[in-house]
Parts: C-alpha cells; structure tokens; sequence
C-alpha cells in the first residue's frame, strides 16, 4: 500500500496521462511514483526448506511447476505444502479497515486456486495469502498464470517479500476499473515496484493502466523476475518493465495475495461481492542463498 500522502500527488498526472481508460500495448506509459513506504509489514515465521526436485534452468534452482488442475480432494494445506506453498493466517492493520488472511478464503477450485476477499466487510476483510514454505529465495523467475477477481476493491499482490524495504511487487489494481475515483486517486492498472531500500529516498513504483484487455476476463501471465540487478516484469511473455534501482538484495518469500483494506487511495473497497483472483498455474524456480 502506497502512502495517501503521494498518491494524492500524482492524481492529476494519472488524470492527464488518461491511465484511467484502456490504452494500447504500444502507447504503455510509465508514471513513477514517489512513495515514502508501505503502511503495514508481513511478519515472517516457520522457516521450513523443501527439497523440490529441479527439471529447469539454472542448476541448482528449485523448479516451480505447479498446475492446480491436478488437485482433487482432500487436505489443500498438505497438497500445497507437498508444492511447497504455505497457507497464511494473518491479521494486518490497516486504514480504514484491518484485513486478516484466512486460511478458509484460500481454495482449490475448478482447476484453479482461489483467494478470495469476502464481501461485505465493516471492520475487517477477510483476505486470502499464500506464498512460498521457503524464506531465503535469493533470485527467481516466476509466473503465475491468474485472472483477477470480478468485484471492485481489491489489490491481488504477486511479489518478493523479506521485509518493508526489501521488496519487489506486482500488484493487480481493480480499484476504480470502471468509474474513475471521485476524488482521483490511483486508478486501475497494473503496478510494478521496488519498494525503497532504505529509510530516506523513494521507492521505484511505476503504474501502468491496463492496455485493450481487462484482467478480469481471461488469464494472463504474470511474470517477475529478480537477479542481483534488476528485477523484470513480464505479462504475457513479453517484458514491460526492467527497473534496476532499489532492487531487493536479501533472501525473501515470494507470496501470492488479494486484499483489501477500504483505503480510497489503494484498493478501495472493501467489495461488494465476493473477490476470488483465480491462478490455473505457477511455473519458474528460484535459488535460495
Ligand atoms: C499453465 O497454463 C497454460 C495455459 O493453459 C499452459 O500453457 C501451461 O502449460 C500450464 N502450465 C502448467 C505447469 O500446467
Ligand atoms: C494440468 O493438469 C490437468 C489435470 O491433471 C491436465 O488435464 C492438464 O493437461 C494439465 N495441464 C498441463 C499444461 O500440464
Ligand atoms: C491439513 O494439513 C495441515 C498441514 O499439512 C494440518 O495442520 C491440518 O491439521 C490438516 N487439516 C485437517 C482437517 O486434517
Ligand atoms: C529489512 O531487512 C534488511 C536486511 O535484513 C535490513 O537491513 C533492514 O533494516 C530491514 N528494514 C526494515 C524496515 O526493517
Ligand atoms: C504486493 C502487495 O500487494 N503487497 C501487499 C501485501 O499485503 C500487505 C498487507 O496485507 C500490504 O501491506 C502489501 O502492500
């Protein structure tokens, strides 16, 4: 979550740039931000190594091949840890609204693993995180295959996590998809961060409204990757953004989320209607240090 303060700065830039409706693939135009930090942390805990056999390049990488149409009954906690995944239990503040992961939003259905954000909230969202068993994921490559959630007022996360200054994201913003914001804050899009590395100075965080397609209605691949250098971001196979400064430097988690805490300058919401972000599958692999 970006800081209200810097959001309501770049209003009229995301306004005049018209990041607010559909633009072409070719006309994708980059707004960096200046955000100052994140609003809550993840505590991590239960560091637990698997031992996943690799089949992909670089050796010594943990592959990642996960399709979610193979599952068909029984314990979804067991079937992901065997993947090596890990369901959250969560409580995070929040303004207006806290949001906690619960390990009942989190499902395997119809060939795809659901988060879901439960509708109806009035003092906590019940949100849905997964992410890696592993915490020292130095470097990766990762695609989720995902189809965001109908509802508005939610932000599906796909991203590094170590601690609040040591992170790379993707974010799936539905928030104001069809009407723009009354008051002009962030707009629907897709957003790309290194969050800041430090104390001082601003995080690298480029929106990018969405191009001729809307998130919600199909599957996409959702690429990051991360070396000592950069981190890449990738939709669909073709990358759309390389950013090299405030790159994460220590080992992480990668997580997989969908919340929302009622901010009008981030996810709105919370949703009126359930929010379920749909992922088919996830490949790639990592090196851990
Ligand atoms: C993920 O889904 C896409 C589209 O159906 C498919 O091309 C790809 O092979 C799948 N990967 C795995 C690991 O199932
Ligand atoms: C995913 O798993 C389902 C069920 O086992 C299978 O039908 C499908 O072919 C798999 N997809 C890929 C790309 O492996
Ligand atoms: C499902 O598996 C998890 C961990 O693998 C375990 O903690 C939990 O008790 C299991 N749930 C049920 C209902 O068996
Ligand atoms: C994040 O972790 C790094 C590496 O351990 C540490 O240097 C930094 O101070 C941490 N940042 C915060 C906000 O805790
Ligand atoms: C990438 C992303 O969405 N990160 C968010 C994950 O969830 C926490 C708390 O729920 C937010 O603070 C992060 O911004």
């Amino acid at each position: 979550m970006l800081a209200s303060s810097f959001v309501s700065s770049v209003a009229a830039l995301l306004l005049a740039n018209g990041a607010l409706g559909y633009i072409s693939p070719h006309q994708l135009r980059w707004i960096e931000r200046t955000s100052t930090d994140r609003t809550s942390s993840l505590p991590l805990s239960n560091l637990v190594k698997t031992t996943t056999a690799s089949n992909s390049i670089p050796s010594g990488a943990t592959a990642l091949e996960i399709n979610f149409s193979d599952y068909t009954s029984g314990n979804i906690s067991s079937w992901l840890e065997d993947r090596g995944l890990k369901i959250y239990t969560q409580l995070i503040g929040g303004s207006p609204l806290t949001h906690t992961f619960t390990p009942s939003n989190v499902a395997i259905a119809d060939g795809t693993l659901q988060l879901t954000v439960s509708a109806g909230a009035t003092e906590d969202v019940k949100s849905a995180q997964v992410g890696t068993v592993d915490e020292n994921l130095l470097y990766l490559k990762i695609t989720t295959r995902a189809k965001a959630g109908k509802s508005e007022g939610v932000c599906s996360g796909l991203f590094t996590y170590h601690n609040d200054t040591q992170e790379a994201d993707i974010e799936i913003l539905t928030s104001y998809i069809n009407t723009p914001s009354a008051n002009g804050d962030v707009g629907a899009g897709l957003e790309f961060t290194n969050q800041k590395t430090g104390s001082e100075g601003l995080a690298s965080n480029y929106h990018v409204a969405y191009p001729d397609w809307d998130p919600r209605d199909d599957f996409h691949d959702y690429t990051l990757e991360w070396t000592a250098s950069a981190t890449r971001f990738y939709v669909d196979g073709e990358l759309w953004k390389e950013i090299t400064t405030n790159v994460p430097s220590v080992p992480s988690s990668f997580i997989w989320n969908n919340w929302s805490s009622g901010n009008v300058g981030w996810t709105a919401g919370p949703p009126t209607e359930d929010n379920v972000l749909e992922i088919e599958n996830i490949t790639g692999w990592y090196t851990t240090a």
